[in-house]
């Protein structure tokens, strides 16, 4: 591949695309020597521009953002008339762009790629066009876009009406008069938006057929953003730098303000604020927590639901376009400029489809369950076959004779959205997995073309002439992409974004919404890491980094990296005193849990004296008495008390339906070993002896503990056992304690910069144990005798030093006969599960601690409905 080919048939890449991104990958191609083909089947440069001409269509991020910045100079030449240009204005926006490139000659326009495939022998790409000639590449890319194959429309009788039919993403070249006709729409969703109120102006009469209300906000379009320009005349690099590393590719200062506990005056102003300012990133950002919180998203989604009902006059149809059934944001927000305003003209009518389904298009119109409708034309602008639609039609065939179809049958799999296993040299530019369509396109169009620039650049100068990714990093980018998105509400929409709008299409979260920041991020961190999760070949042979780029939960992640600006002093500096203030006043500023039917303190009284306990007893029904579940906190045995593990307390019995009763027993060093541990042991006898007092039934008794508090658990039913009683029914044991040695492999791999430290461990275990002591089984319960111990649920999590102490115990305790859940916390650290509240995708972990509990027990009566 090193030198242009001259080869006729024979290129070094081909592209399929020529928009956007099409257009700067020829251009960055062409830079590094290689000889490249375009096509595209439109007539002409444009993409998405080229085709969606109906009236109205205007980009919906800000001109100074969406537009190219590869090239001060180009930059320097063009200016934008508006704040959202037109799309004719765009159109030539790309043409001048292509020309002032030198791009066109390179593409072959009005020319349909219809196949493409991979040849081992050759390494090489066959592809053949629609006009039956066969190229040859090594390197393929698909720059199609992520909207450009359209839906076709899912309603009986389509293709039976005798007058004029329009599709929003094929709209003709000459335009469309529709003064003095009657004219359907069909669809409310951006483009539908868009054209609903230029066809009011000419049309004598407007019937919207709409299924899905849309939030949509005021585009206040006028000249581009003063401020904007501004800033971009004083510093144009450092505005393009903030861009390309903020989270939806145009530079905004994050928030973090909640709205759950933000003011109404807050709210208020922040809200209109974002209405006044006409832009999706700002009504996307009026709190930091309103794509994850329900309640949160509620406040903005209902006051966009106000101004709708303020604008609309006519309270039925307000009431119809007011969208109440998916999360604001979920579905693409749309911008618009007077689309509420159009339903009060007397020749526009709102069809709630909700109410009167569509039966069937006529010969004259529409048919819906209650009326009959006649028109002279019927515009549908019913959507895309999202992110997938276009790759998937294409007929791309890798190794082994694997087409793209099939491998995608049950969802897009891609390692970074860029590319895919068995399809070596086969690139996507905004492909499902990446920022793409949550982004603004122009900044990760670039980041994209520019990433496989310098890829195949590297690859030229290491020898190599194929790459491909692994299984394993593709699985973990996938899992990752899903990981990001389920802690959000996006998943709870029937949307484009989730493959909804089209049956049978498989219902996955396509693109990445982990932030334009964090793709770059994790994208420059695969390059820096030798191309980790690629295999690249070549004639002197292979080389290949396999892993996975980020396992850690997304939210265990933001965590951790918040901590890291509070520059905290390390727990083990501090003297005991103090680390148990610092741990009282983090706990403060957290939320408080789950509500829970009754909360009691009280206190055991042991031979050492009397220890505090709190009790937790399940608000749901069945009346009467419940299992109960004695718990011990986490804290090294130095630290936590009963505030401090009080959330996990309430999500443990709400979920469990069990009465939960925390002990707080003897720290270290004023009691060392083994003080905890007897503690716990006598806490046991007690609250068995007193269940009936307690709430509890009689004989259903179960351990768990958090940490060190997990330890003492497991002592506790090792010494119960030894004791001939109580009968233990279960024990859950949250990253537990088990041993003292700390030479495990998790320890080298998880004892820095995950909260619980190899340093921190060796603290607790110096205030708690001599050295001599800490083999002691009420210790180390790994090395205790393990037979006859109660059924046992394990929480190990991936980036914990005790994970594979944790582990290990579960194995031992298999080995002994013990019934043994091991629930994976994966992607968590020693202390994420255990925050309620804070990080989400703790949530299935506890419950699988929840269901594990409920499990010890008999049914019925024991769980929470
Ligand atoms: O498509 P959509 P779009 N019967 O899928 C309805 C970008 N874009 O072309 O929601 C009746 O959003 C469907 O109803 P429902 C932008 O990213 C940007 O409008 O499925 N109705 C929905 O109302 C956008 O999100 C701009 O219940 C049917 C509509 O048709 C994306 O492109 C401009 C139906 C489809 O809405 C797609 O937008 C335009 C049926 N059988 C587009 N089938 C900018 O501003 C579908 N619908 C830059």
């Amino acid at each position: 591949m090193n030198k242009p080919t001259s080869i006729p048939g024979q290129f070094d890449a081909v592209v399929v695309g020529a928009g956007f991104s099409g257009l700067y990958m020829l251009y960055r191609l062409r830079q590094l020597g290689l000889s490249v083909k375009g096509f595209d089947s439109a007539g002409d440069v444009g993409g998405t521009w080229y085709w969606n001409r109906y009236p109205g269509a205007r980009c919906d991020i800000a001109t100074p953002d969406y537009t190219y910045s590869f090239d001060p100079e180009l930059e320097k030449e063009w200016t934008w008339s508006e704040k959202y240009a037109t799309q004719p204005e765009i159109l030539d926006y790309l043409r001048f762009v292509a020309d002032r490139y030198g791009l066109r000659p390179d593409i072959e326009f009005s020319t349909t790629v219809t196949s493409a495939r991979w040849d081992e022998q050759e390494k090489r790409w066959t592809i053949t066009t629609g006009r039956g000639e066969e190229i040859r590449c090594r390197y393929y890319i698909m720059a199609t876009g992520c909207l450009s194959m359209p839906k076709s429309p899912d309603i009986e009788g389509v293709g039976r009406f005798g007058g004029q039919v329009y599709f929003t993403s094929r709209w003709p070249h000459e335009g469309v008069d529709f003064t003095g006709q009657r004219v359907a729409v069909i669809g409310t969703g951006s483009s539908g938006i868009q054209v609903i109120p230029l066809i009011a102006r000419q049309a004598s009469q407007l019937t919207v057929f709409q299924r899905t209300p849309n939030f949509s906000i005021p585009a206040h379009n006028g000249p581009a953003p003063a401020d904007r320009l501004k800033q971009l005349d004083e510093d144009r690099d450092g505005y393009r730098h903030a861009a390309r590393w903020s989270r939806i590719g145009v530079p905004n200062e994050p928030t973090d303000v909640l709205g759950v506990t933000a003011s109404e005056a807050v709210r208020r102003e922040r809200f209109e604020a974002a209405w006044r300012q006409g832009e999706l990133v700002g009504i996307v950002s009026v709190f930091a927590d309103q794509l994850l919180n329900p309640a949160s998203n509620d406040i903005v989604a209902e006051m966009i639901r106000e101004k709708v009902r303020s604008i609309v006059k006519d309270s039925e149809t307000a009431e119809a376009l007011c969208p109440k059934d998916h999360y604001f944001g979920t579905k693409r927000p749309c911008l618009d400029t007077g689309y509420f305003d159009t339903y009060n003209l007397p020749h526009v009518r709102l069809v709630d489809l909700r109410k009167q389904p569509i039966v069937s298009i006529t010969e004259d119109g529409i048919e819906t369950a209650d009326e009959s409708f006649g028109f002279d034309a019927i515009v549908y602008a019913t959507g895309f076959d999202a992110m997938t639609g276009a790759l998937v039609a294409a007929d791309v065939t890798g190794r082994d004779g694997l087409s793209l179809k099939e491998k995608w049958a049950a969802g897009p799999s891609t390692y970074l959205g860029l590319m895919t296993a068995g399809f070596p040299n086969f690139f996507m530019l905004t492909g499902p997995g990446s920022p793409s369509v949550l982004s603004n396109m122009a900044v990760s169009i670039e980041q994209h073309v520019d990433w496989v620039a310098g890829c195949l650049k590297d690859m030229r100068e290491e020898g190599f002439e194929t790459i491909e990714p692994t299984e394993l990093a593709e699985s973990g980018w996938n899992q990752h992409v899903q990981d990001c998105a389920a802690i959000t509400l996006m998943p709870t929409a029937n949307s484009w974004y989730m493959g909804a709008n089209v049956p049978g299409k498989p219902r996955v979260f396509l693109p990445y919404i982990g932030g334009v920041d964090g793709y770059r991020q994790a994208c420059d961190d695969v390059v820096g890491q030798g191309y980790l999760g690629f295999r690249l070949t070549g004639p002197d042979g292979a080389r290949c980094r396999d892993g996975v780029i980020r396992s850690m939960q997304p939210d265990v992640a933001m965590v951790l990296e918040l901590i890291a600006t509070l520059g905290l002093p390390p727990m083990e500096t501090l003297s005991a005193a103090d680390a148990r203030a610092l741990m009282a006043a983090t706990a403060e500023t957290r939320p408080p849990g789950p509500e829970v039917g009754e909360v009691t303190d009280g206190v055991i009284p042991v031979p050492a004296g009397e220890l505090p306990y709190r009790l937790y007893r399940p608000a749901a029904p069945p009346e009467g008495p419940r299992p109960l579940v004695v718990y011990f906190h986490g804290g090294g045995w130095v630290l936590g008390n009963l505030d401090s593990d009080d959330p996990l307390c309430r999500d443990l019995c709400a979920r469990s339906g069990s009465v939960v009763v925390s002990v707080n027993y003897r720290h270290a060093p004023e009691a060392r070993f083994p003080a905890a541990a007897l503690d716990a042991f006598a806490a046991v006898q007690w609250v068995d002896a007193n269940a009936i007092e307690l709430g509890g039934i009689p004989g259903q008794l179960a351990v768990a503990g958090w940490s060190a508090g997990a330890n003492i658990a497991a002592v506790a039913c090792q010494l119960a056992r030894d004791a001939g009683g109580p009968h233990i029914s279960g024990q859950v044991l949250i990253c537990p304690v088990v041993d003292s040695d700390m030479t495990r492999l998790s320890y080298d791999e998880n004892g820095d910069g995950y909260i619980l430290t190899t340093p921190l461990m060796r603290w607790f275990w110096d205030h708690y144990a001599d050295p001599a002591d800490r083999g002691d089984p009420r210790a180390a319960p790994l090395r205790g005798d393990l037979r006859g111990l109660p059924a046992t649920c394990i929480v190990a999590a991936d980036f914990d030093p005790l994970r594979d102490e944790g582990v290990a115990y579960a194995r031992a305790l298999e080995g002994a006969g013990v019934p043994v859940r091991l629930a994976r916390a994966r992607g968590h650290t020693h202390t994420s599960v255990t925050m309620v509240g804070v990080v989400i995708s703790g949530a299935p972990v506890r419950a699988e601690i929840g269901q594990a509990l409920s499990d010890f027990f008999p049914a019925p009566n024991h769980k929470s409905s």
